[in-house]
């Protein structure tokens, strides 16, 4: 029986599948293990003062779940450091926000062959492996080290920078070198398999070969393009469950005479919030026959508080939203509503769905699952508009949303304009065409095509 092992920096198997707080990643990623039997492996989120290797091994809803505590600085150097403070920034074209540290660099190295060593004695000849984004690039070359012969596979879920940006990073050779242990590597979109395809033939003087393989380093890897997406039908129930449509209600009803423009996001500068909402202030500035008919809900969760840039963000943020309320606002009516909170997913849903419009605009995304809920959420019969950045990954897909340049207030602000005066008819239209992609890409489409291609992947080897 073939077993699949995933491998991810957190491990985020919901306890209890029916609370549906966690994200749709976790919940996809849970399925695919009932599905196919195997385990979750990762860190735990714990730390110890030594690092001992000691694994925690539990049942969570039917999956097995294996994570391993770090020593604190692992967690600042591999995670707060190299994962959240180099890559993070340097793949989302902040080289401004990337820390060249070398100590990072090792801790990075080392944990990722601490968890290594911890996965190795667990596999069995038939595994299969498949190990999730930035925080563990190099983990399959050190699997490999330890005589680990399974099929290895990767997928990125963030942007694949451009190779300018890519070579400021020391040793970025090392990193590229490394994926070409896997087996399989999966991004996001065509734009970033096409900018790692341009690294390997301007860098590693690689070649594209045919059948989706790239050749380089002695050595020959598949990669192809795996557009991940949200569980629909988990989504839609959510939408549909009461507590979507108390929710739903509550917002239709505070949202009366008014039209509501949404924004979720993690607090991240990759979400382009400030440029958002000087977007949103151009809009109210270019309409004043408007003011008063709109506001902007944003929810934005706190996120990677330990780092300094955010911490950083979050108060101009606060500084930003309190100075556009205190200029516009009037007695009955505020044009911005910023809420540094969470919601339940079912809430979630039924905010999206009295949304009027979507506002997603990240200056650099992987993908962006935000723009995939909010159609999702849509009411078919009078939709609401998706405005998304034309930088997301999910404008690969989306183009019948009205794609924006986010750095622009200006296309911001018309093109909010836009989605407010949109007739139903368009609205239908294009609502239809999005749901239909949002549908055919699910996560289950993305995880079960994923899997495929890793179980028909050649063993890797010599090119
Ligand atoms: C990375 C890549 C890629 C947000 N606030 C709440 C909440 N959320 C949920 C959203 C959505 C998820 O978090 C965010 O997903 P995104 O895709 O928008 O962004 P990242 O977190 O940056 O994810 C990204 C993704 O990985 C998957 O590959 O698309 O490009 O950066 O599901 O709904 N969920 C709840 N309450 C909130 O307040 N329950």
């Amino acid at each position: 029986m073939t077993r699949l092992i995933v491998v991810s920096n957190r491990v985020s198997a919901p306890r209890d599948p029916a609370a549906g707080s966690t994200g749709g990643l976790a919940m996809a990623l849970s399925a695919a293990l009932r599905k196919y039997e195997g385990l979750w492996f990762g860190w735990s989120g714990e730390t110890v003062e030594r690092f001992t290797g000691e694994l925690n091994i539990e049942d969570r809803a039917g999956v097995t779940v294996a994570t391993v505590d770090l020593e604190p600085q692992d967690v600042d150097e591999y995670y707060n450091g190299y994962a959240n403070k180099t890559l993070w920034p340097l793949f989302h074209h902040r080289v401004d926000l990337t820390a060249y540290e070398r100590s990072y660099g090792e801790g990075y190295e080392r944990t990722n062959r601490r968890f290594a060593e911890v996965l190795q004695p667990l596999l069995r000849p038939d595994d299969v492996i498949w190990i999730h984004d930035y925080h563990m690039i190099p983990m399959a070359r050190d699997l490999r080290r330890l005589g680990v012969r399974n099929r290895i596979g990767f997928f990125l879920h963030i942007p694949w920078p451009a190779r300018q940006l890519l070579v400021t990073l020391p040793h970025h050779r090392r990193l590229v070198e490394s994926m070409f242990d896997f087996d399989l590597l999966g991004f996001q979109t065509r734009e970033w398999l096409g900018l790692f395809e341009r690294y390997v033939e301007v860098e590693a003087r690689g070649r594209i070969l045919g059948g989706g393989r790239v050749e380089a380093f002695g050595r020959s890897v598949r990669a192809g393009v795996f557009p991940i997406g949200i569980d629909v039908e988990g989504f839609l129930a959510a939408r549909n469950s009461v507590l979507g449509r108390r929710t739903y209600d509550r917002m239709a009803a505070s949202a009366a005479f008014r039209s509501m423009i949404v924004g979720v996001d993690r607090l991240d500068y990759s979400k382009g919030l400030e440029q958002r909402l000087l977007g949103y202030e151009q809009f109210l500035e270019d309409n004043p026959d408007l003011r008063g008919e709109v506001f902007l809900l944003q929810v934005t969760p706190i996120s990677r508080d330990e780092v300094d840039t955010y911490q950083d963000m979050r108060v101009r943020l606060e500084a930003l939203a309190g100075r556009i309320n205190g200029a516009y606002a009037d007695m009955d009516w505020q044009p911005i509503r910023y809420l540094n909170r969470t919601f339940r997913r079912d809430q979630l849903a039924g905010i999206y769905r009295a949304a009027k419009v979507g506002l997603v605009t990240p200056l650099r995304d992987g993908m962006n699952l935000v723009a995939k809920e909010y159609v999702a959420a849509q009411n078919p019969e009078d939709p609401g508009v998706l405005i998304l950045s034309r930088f997301a990954g999910a404008a690969e897909q989306m183009g019948e949303a009205l794609l924006v340049n986010p750095f622009s207030r200006e296309e911001l602000s018309e093109a909010i304009k836009k989605a407010l005066t949109m007739p139903r008819e368009e609205r239908i239209r294009k609502w239809k065409a999005l749901m239909q992609v949002v549908r055919d890409t699910d996560v289950a489409h993305w995880r079960d095509d994923y899997v495929r291609a890793l179980m028909a992947a050649a063993a890797s080897g010599d090119a």
